[in-house]
């Protein structure tokens, strides 16, 4: 069950078991409360995201990528677990049906939304890779809202993702805007571990070193 919704845009809906989505929910509650505790983004221009994200791997302050936390507690972030990565190469494979030993994601960045979450519309542009994206979400149902490359603006896509789904970004549609326009709370599972609120973690390629 593979829908591609632009070129190099893939939707794989309930691609995730419950066991699956179990063990990333552990992970990232792990994460959450490590050295670097989840928190709302503070944007350069003063504003406060209405997500709270945590980053493995590399640390993720708008708009660049660090090792060391320095926008809240000066620590190293969490390792990226060799396990995520071959998540991702399977996510690829299941979305493009075919091989992609050679994808290596150093990064995850996990977002957690409340019933009042959004994000706005925005490219993910602070990477030196053009490596597909690999999105996969748990808990509450959300729209999502897949724009174009040239503006913020129509024409874009609504998309209803559920928890378990597997979106993969890649090609074409790499840099294209995006956002969360809306969440559903209680649409959950609490069989997934998360009582309330949605999940999505991203696996990226920084293209950093170091
Ligand atoms: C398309 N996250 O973390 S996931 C983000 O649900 C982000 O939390 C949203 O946008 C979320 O940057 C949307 C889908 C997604 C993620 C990354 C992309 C779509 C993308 C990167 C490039 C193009
Ligand atoms: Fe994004």
């Amino acid at each position: 069950n593979v829908r591609e919704i632009a070129p190099g845009a893939v939707h794989v809906p309930g691609w995730l078991s419950m066991e699956e989505q179990q063990e990333l929910v552990r992970s990232c509650r792990a994460w959450a409360t490590g050295p670097v505790p989840m928190r709302h983004t503070v944007l350069p221009r003063g504003g406060v995201m209405s997500v709270q994200t945590v980053c493995v791997g590399w640390h993720w302050q708008s708009y660049r990528y660090t090792r060391t936390a320095d926008d809240v507690n000066g620590r190293v972030v969490a390792e990226f677990p060799e396990w995520m990565a071959e998540l991702g190469r399977r996510a690829l494979k299941a979305a493009y049906m075919r091989d992609h030993d050679d994808y290596r994601p150093d990064t995850a960045l996990i977002n957690f939304y409340d019933g009042q979450a959004r994000m706005g519309m925005h490219q993910d542009k602070d990477e030196r890779s053009g490596a597909p994206v690999v999105s996969l979400s748990i808990g509450d149902a959300c729209v999502f809202r897949f724009g174009n490359t040239e503006t913020r603006g129509r024409p874009y896509t609504d998309i209803g993702l559920d928890s378990g789904d597997l979106f993969v970004f890649g090609g074409p549609s790499r840099f294209a805007y995006h956002g969360v326009p809306k969440v559903f709370p209680g649409t959950g599972d609490p069989d997934t571990g998360l009582a309330s609120g949605r999940l999505n973690i991203t696996m990226r390629v920084t293209g950093l070193s170091g």
